[in-house]
């Protein structure tokens, strides 16, 4: 099965090198997608350098609008695939881990896979983004599906669970939507133990900044999935 890789980025100027250099070492992995969404810095120029297929949204439209232009331009440039896998741009040399993330898609044990970090150290968040997200999943998609990472963005989907999941719900929305959307399907939804590490944020202004935006993105994402039903 050959895998195509979407990595959102926007301003990674720091980490997409190796992100796209490991991603692109991966067995499964013929092609690696990265859409910039209008980065400020050189995350675009660096990426082509690196080689990836860089596509951009011409603006800042959010992780969720920039993964359905990557699909877009697979489709549009004829990208052969059988599956997609989607990366963060901040993973650095361990987006080399995507390999163990495609080999249950690509044997049908599963039909999506989610990849969960060890337990952060030190201060990270309090956690609250993610009790909503597990509360979104259980409500809307399975109450027997437990998940321990359900904000990660690091996934495999096969062709049947791209169908059941996209359009790709809005900025940082989208995971939460992901998993639902998968298990609603009937769809099988793996995660899998990672040591997988990002640029996380902490307990300063930017990372209570973004954590706010993230709980507000997660909780609309919610709503709209209990609007669909
Ligand atoms: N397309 C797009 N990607 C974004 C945006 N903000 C962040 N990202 C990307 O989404 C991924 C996850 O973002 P990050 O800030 O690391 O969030 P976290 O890891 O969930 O805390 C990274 O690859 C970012 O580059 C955005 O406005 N647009
Ligand atoms: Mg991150």
């Amino acid at each position: 099965m050959g895998f195509c890789a979407l990595i959102p980025a926007y301003n990674e100027a720091e980490r997409i090198e190796r992100t796209v250099s490991a991603a692109r070492m991966v067995d499964g992995i013929d092609h690696v997608v990265v859409i910039d969404d209008g980065s400020e810095d050189d995350t675009a120029s660096i990426a082509m350098r690196a080689g990836a297929d860089v596509t951009s949204t011409g603006g800042n439209s959010g992780k969720g609008k920039a993964l359905d232009r990557g699909l877009a331009h697979m489709i549009e440039t004829g990208i052969h695939f059988d599956g997609i896998i989607l990366l963060d741009g901040d993973l650095a040399d361990s987006a080399s881990q995507a390999g163990t993330l495609l080999e249950p898609v690509a044997s049908g044990k599963a039909d999506m896979t989610i990849a969960a970090f060890p337990r952060p150290t030190g201060n990270a968040g309090f956690g609250l983004v993610k009790r909503l997200a597990v509360f979104g999943i259980k409500r809307y998609g399975n109450r027997e599906f437990n998940a321990t990472a359900p904000l990660s963005g690091q996934r495999a989907l096969n062709r049947s669970a791209i169908e059941a999941c996209t359009p790709f719900a809005v900025g940082y929305g989208v995971e939460v939507a992901l998993t639902v959307h998968a298990l609603r399907a009937g769809l099988t939804v793996l995660e899998i133990p990672t040591t997988m590490t990002h640029a996380a944020t902490g307990r300063d202004v930017a990372g209570f900044l973004h954590r706010g935006r993230q709980f507000i993105h997660v909780a609309r994402s919610i709503m709209r999935l209990s609007r669909e039903r």
